[in-house]
């Protein structure tokens, strides 16, 4: 049966917060999970990711988790290891001892973020686009959480049976605000229609998946997305005009536009380690 009652980690941030406003709409029961109190919310759960007695009882009786908590920028190695990689771990562990089948594992183009984007005029050909099994060059330590967070599922799926989609996310806000993401960016509510695919799909095993809308700037492949059932609707062209004329086009020489990562390829690593 299709997942009903869903875990959402992270839901008092950005992207919890838009994907509570449009997950209910495909039928589900939010369980909602955050460090900080939510607003309005007063069944939320709030707990850290280091907290094992809470995740397990927050993990009790759902058919699924959609795993959004952790730090979603570059900080300092501990911070990361604390929150990101010891996090999603005790996690993993809590929905292994309850036996919840599935995760939805907010991962980051910043996984892969040192890949070169496709050069030239977009749009792209499906050669030229970054294909899903492009070897993990995490840009920070936040992107080498993310490519830590896709192993520990892999290993839970051929340890353990427990299945995970990671979705490998552009920029998902209400509207993209660089050039940079005009080739990235997801529509929330093609966030929304993925995670759905993400949970509804048949036999995920471990897959892994790019997230963004059907942007006609699109640096990465979407088909494993579009075989668990995802029909991206949006595209950020619109938005395309006023960006670049504000902003200038992507410059080929300049090492920030060079990169799927965009600037954190070169921002400075954050202090102390
Ligand atoms: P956000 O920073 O707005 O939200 C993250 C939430 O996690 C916050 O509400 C925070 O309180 C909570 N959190 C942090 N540490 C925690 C801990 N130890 N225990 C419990 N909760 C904790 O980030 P946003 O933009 O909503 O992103 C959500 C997830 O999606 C993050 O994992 C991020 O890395 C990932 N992601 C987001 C992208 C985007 O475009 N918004 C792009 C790529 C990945
Ligand atoms: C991410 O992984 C961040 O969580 C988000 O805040 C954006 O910076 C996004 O990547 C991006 O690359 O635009």
């Amino acid at each position: 049966p299709a997942p009903r009652t869903v875990l959402l980690t992270g839901a008092a941030g950005g992207l919890g917060t838009l994907m509570r406003g449009l997950l209910p709409k495909y039928g589900y029961e939010l369980r909602l999970l955050d460090l900080l109190p939510i607003e309005g919310e007063p069944d939320a759960i709030t707990a850290d990711l280091s907290d094992r007695a809470a995740l397990r009882e927050a993990v009790r009786g759902v058919d699924a988790i959609i795993h959004l908590a952790g730090i979603s920028l570059e900080a300092s190695f501990d911070k990361i290891v604390k929150a990101n990689i010891e996090g999603t771990y005790n996690l993993y562990e809590a929905a292994r001892e309850e036996g919840v089948r599935r995760v939805v594992f907010a991962s980051s183009n910043h996984a892969v973020g040192f890949t070169p984007r496709p050069q030239g005029e977009p749009p792209f050909g499906d050669s030229d686009l970054i294909p899903i099994d492009t070897p993990h060059r995490p840009d920070t330590f936040y992107g080498l959480s993310k490519s830590f967070g896709e192993d520990l599922a892999q290993f839970y799926w051929d340890k353990h049976g427990l299945e995970t989609v990671s979705v490998r996310i552009g920029s998902c806000f209400s509207e993209p605000t660089s050039v940079r993401m005009l080739s990235v960016w997801m529509s929330p509510e093609d966030g929304a229609r993925l995670f759905h695919a993400a949970l509804t799909a048949e036999d995920v095993r471990h897959t892994v998946v790019y997230g963004s809308s059907a942007n006609t700037r699109l640096w990465w492949d979407l088909s494993t997305a579009r075989a668990l059932g995802y029909e991206p609707q949006d595209d950020s062209e619109p938005y395309a005009e006023k960006l670049i004329a504000e902003q200038g086009d992507l410059e080929p020489g300049n090492e920030a536009h060079a990169y799927l990562g965009g600037h954190f390829v070169n921002d400075p690593p954050v202090w102390p380690y």
